[in-house]
């Protein structure tokens, strides 16, 4: 199944490996390790050239933060872009608020949720994402909303529901459809995880209603709630609280801007009908891109990406005393999260930057990342695994590595040595695996999943058989959206067609001979040289503040993954491990293919006890990557 290293960077890199003239070739050339130099040139970041286009208000916007709050630390493009830490964000932040007292106008903070499952800070257990949601809350928000992976399990809510009462967010953490269960005075009662709705006045004297809105999500834990966006709608006391008109309506919610999946509509369309002029703001989240919608020409709608890579900034004028009704001035850019970005839109150096807020937060950050050992190296990764820019079957396929190497050695069952066949989700798998130091940090960034392996025994050629159903049926596309992989799967799909499509653009264009990058940025010399996000929205003008190259995406991608078949023949009955997290496929696919089994999860013992999908690279690496 696996390509040679050089066919196969022939077939996915045509661009790549030099076969295409133009540009971009030269500066992909591949290194001796057959790795793209420019992907791991010395992390010289491109400074932006635009300064933001400040309006009467403006917001500084994160989502999906997913506990990167040590920002990117790897050399290989485009993560050095992304190697901000939340420290220098918050020293940004404070910097962006003075600037805003200095030209008269308002800035606000917002987040959009998700701070948990993702990083070795909040991965590493309950009580890890706990201490690092306390440094998130060293920063000041003006408006926070919660992420479905806040509810996943009851005490994190509880966690944000304590948190709130004592006054972590001043009422400014807002919860208008999601309840929790807790004991009062000897009774469960149901009642907002937080606040359901603010007003309040900016330092401006504008008066802002807001509110916190999460998207329809039903896998979450027992003893929460949450109400479909429709039913929140209509609810006397969100009618009520609209019922004034403030300066604007502010909407941070965990859901799209636009879409098949985002419910704004019917919040702003409740707004719309009681208030047609005055301006709205929504920020959303959870699909991890890069988005922004102008609903009319008094309202903007952005998402701000993922795992502390960007910050989302919208400006707009406000409508002055003599208000002609007229479309308002709205923009937004999406920075890219490291210093060189903060220090050129704040005009400071490394000498001026950091406030003792920020270097109080990235202290925090660096100490509590050694409390959990997270940095200690396993091994040094000789050349980098990726996620999508190669196809299933590449050696650098961080798919086909897990599936070809790393299961097959590091999963081991003393009771059983004989031949085996071992299949799992692709959907544990998360990120990349880069050249370099590989730590406990990268192992759960790589794959979070507490996914154990149960196995059965069947001849070899049914196996073979099942697992080639499993990847023509797809994963789980047919499950009732309670199950968590699949409200997990459906943001993936929404954030892999972006990325293969700014690549497939790319591609299109350099093979019809068009410089694309001058097409995209108007001028050569502002031509990209970092690969990064190719951001194409519905907002007008640019939005991206740095130029980049698209990252390599290869449609080319499974569900599901098998380990090489063993040497053994056809019919030979030999055990089969399974994933717990692919039983459910795996059984359909055997039901399909052979409609007269019988077999059930009854007929699984464990394998290998006590081996989880996230502890498998740290194995591996201390043995082959020492
Ligand atoms: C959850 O709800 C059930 C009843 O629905 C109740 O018995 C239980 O005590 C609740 N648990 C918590 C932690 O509130
Ligand atoms: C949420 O809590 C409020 C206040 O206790 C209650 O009135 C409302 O019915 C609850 N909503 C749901 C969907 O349980
Ligand atoms: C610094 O951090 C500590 C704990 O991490 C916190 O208690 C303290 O308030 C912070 N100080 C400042 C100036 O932010
Ligand atoms: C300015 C900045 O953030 N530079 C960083 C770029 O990335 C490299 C490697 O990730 C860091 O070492 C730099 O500090
Ligand atoms: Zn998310
Ligand atoms: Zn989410």
């Amino acid at each position: 199944m696996a390509l040679t290293p050089a066919l196969a960077l022939v077939l996915t890199l045509p661009l790549l490996a030099g076969a295409a003239p133009g540009p971009g070739a030269a500066r992909h050339a591949l290194d001796a390790d057959g790795d793209a130099a420019a992907w791991r040139s010395p992390p010289v970041l491109p400074v932006p050239t635009r300064p933001l286009p400040w309006g009467d208000v403006n917001f500084l916007a994160t989502s999906d933060t997913h506990g990167w709050l040590r920002g990117h630390q790897h050399n290989t493009w485009p993560e050095p872009n992304y190697s901000g830490d939340f420290g220098t964000f918050a020293s940004f932040a404070e910097h962006m608020r003075a600037q805003a007292d200095e030209r008269g106008v308002d800035l606000l903070l917002v987040d959009a949720g998700d701070h948990h499952d993702g990083s070795g800070l909040v991965s590493t257990s309950p009580a890890s994402a706990v201490a690092a949601d306390n440094i998130f809350a060293q920063l000041t928000y003006d408006v926070l909303a919660i992420g479905n992976h806040e509810l996943y399990k009851y005490e994190s809510a509880l966690d944000v529901y304590e948190h709130n009462q004592k006054g972590r967010w001043a009422g400014r953490y807002l919860t208008s459809n999601v309840n929790i269960t807790v004991e009062e005075r000897g009774r469960a009662v149901s009642v907002p995880v937080a606040e359901r709705f603010a007003k309040f006045e900016t330092r401006q004297g504008r008066r802002v209603t807001a509110f916190g809105v999460l998207f329809d999500f039903k896998a979450h834990d027992r003893n929460l709630t949450v109400q479909a966006p429709t039913k929140l709608a209509r609810e006397a006391w969100f009618l009520d609280a609209i019922a004034e008109a403030p300066d604007f309506f502010l909407l941070v919610g965990h859901m799209p801007g636009r879409g098949l999946t985002s419910e704004w509509s019917p919040l702003f369309d409740a707004i719309r009908a009681l208030h047609p002029t005055v301006p709205v703001f929504v920020f959303g989240g959870h699909t991890h891109v890069r988005d922004c919608v102008q609903y009319d020409d008094r309202s903007i709608a952005l998402v701000p990406g993922r795992y502390l890579e960007t910050i989302g900034f919208v400006s707009s004028s406000l409508p002055g005393a003599e208000d002609d009704g007229g479309a308002l001035d709205m923009n937004r850019r999406y920075l890219d999260a490291n210093d060189v970005t903060y220090q050129y839109h704040t005009g400071t150096d490394e000498d001026t930057f950091h406030t003792p807020v920020g270097r109080n937060i990235s202290s925090a950050l660096a100490q509590l990342a050694q409390e959990l050992q997270i940095d200690i190296p396993f091994g040094t990764v000789p050349h980098d695994y990726f996620l999508a820019r190669h196809p299933y079957g590449h050696p650098r396929s961080v798919l086909t590595l897990i599936a070809e190497k790393i299961l097959p050695e590091v999963l081991e069952d003393q009771k059983r040595r004989g031949p085996r066949i071992i299949i799992g989700n692709a959907g544990t798998l998360r990120f990349d695996v880069f050249k370099g130091p590989f730590d406990r940090n990268d192992e759960l960034t790589v794959s979070p999943f507490t996914s154990a392996f149960l196995y059965t025994r069947l001849p070899a050629f049914l196996a073979t058989e099942v697992f080639a159903e499993m990847n023509r049926a797809g994963a789980s596309k047919l499950l009732p959206t309670t199950a968590r992989e699949d409200v997990e799967a459906r943001a993936t799909r929404i954030y892999n067609d972006w990325l293969a499509d700014q690549w497939d653009e790319h591609v299109a264009a350099t093979l019809l001979g068009a410089d694309d990058d001058a097409l995209a940025f108007g001028s050569p010399d502002k031509k990209p040289h970092t690969l990064g996000y190719v951001t194409r929205d519905a907002c007008k003008g640019r939005g991206d503040d740095i130029p980049h190259i698209p990252v390599p995406f290869s449609r080319d991608q499974v569900d599901f993954i098998m380990s090489p078949p063993p040497d053994a023949p056809d019919d030979e009955v030999v055990d089969v491990v399974v994933m717990d997290f692919a039983m459910d496929d795996f059984l359909t696919a055997v039901h399909t293919v052979d409609p007269t089994s019988k077999l059930t999860l009854d007929d699984f013992e464990p394998y290998a006890e006590g081996t989880l999908v996230n502890a498998v690279f740290g194995k591996y690496a201390s043995r082959e990557w020492e």
